[in-house]
């Protein structure tokens, strides 16, 4: 099995943790540029990572990989309520993301416009109900929503994207699991 993606982007991470003992390749991509873009157009029609390759099957989304995985190696499913705080994480990765892409295309995304608005409204609620379900200890165990919590509180620390200081169960989850092994190997900024 192959895991194409970058370094930086938390949705490889999270699979990249996932998959930490289990064997699978990493190339690593720079998918904005050069021969990568082309391979990314050639094997991907989303032109996003993570994409997974697995002899002729072609598994595209990160969602879509660990289901994948989770089948492949018989491991446990996880329940509508993780599904749905899935759901929330992604919500609130990919109006980051976009909101990150926007500012390396020097888009003043402080601006006080609809699409900017809408994307901080969702952060907030989406930050606040996480803090909920963590306090709840909904992420006590370091189960695959619990590596996708924390790949995007890293994310956003590592990009500035938001400050989670002021909610005190997602700061203390996060600390908990920074000196993880896996979660080391895959830092960013290395
Ligand atoms: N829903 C996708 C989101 C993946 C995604 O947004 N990846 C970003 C990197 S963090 C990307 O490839 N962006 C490229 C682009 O938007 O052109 C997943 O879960 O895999």
């Amino acid at each position: 099995m192959i895991l194409y993606g970058s370094t930086t982007s938390p949705f490889v991470r999270r699979i990249r943790i996932f998959t930490h003992a289990i064997p699978v390749e990493f190339v690593v991509m720079d998918i904005f540029a050069g021969d990568h873009r082309k391979i990314l157009i050639e094997k991907n029609p989303t032109l996003k990572v993570p994409f997974l390759i697995d002899d002729d099957v072609n598994v595209f989304d990160s969602k879509v990989i660990f289901r994948y995985i989770t089948e492949k190696f018989e491991l446990t499913a996880i329940s509508w309520h993780q599904e749905n705080a899935l759901t929330l994480i992604d919500s609130v990765s990919d109006s980051l993301v976009s909101m990150f892409l926007l500012s390396k295309s020097e888009v003043d995304t402080s601006d006080d416009k609809m699409f900017f608005n809408l994307q901080r409204q969702r952060a907030k609620q989406v930050f606040n109900e996480l803090e909920k379900q963590c306090a709840a200890g909904d992420f006590s165990e370091w189960h695959y929503p619990s590596i996708c919590l924390f790949c995007l509180l890293d994310w956003v620390q590592f990009r500035d994207m938001a400050d989670i200081s002021a909610h005190q169960h997602l700061f203390s989850f996060y600390a908990a699991n920074a000196k993880r092994e896996e979660v080391i190997d895959t830092d960013p900024r290395d």
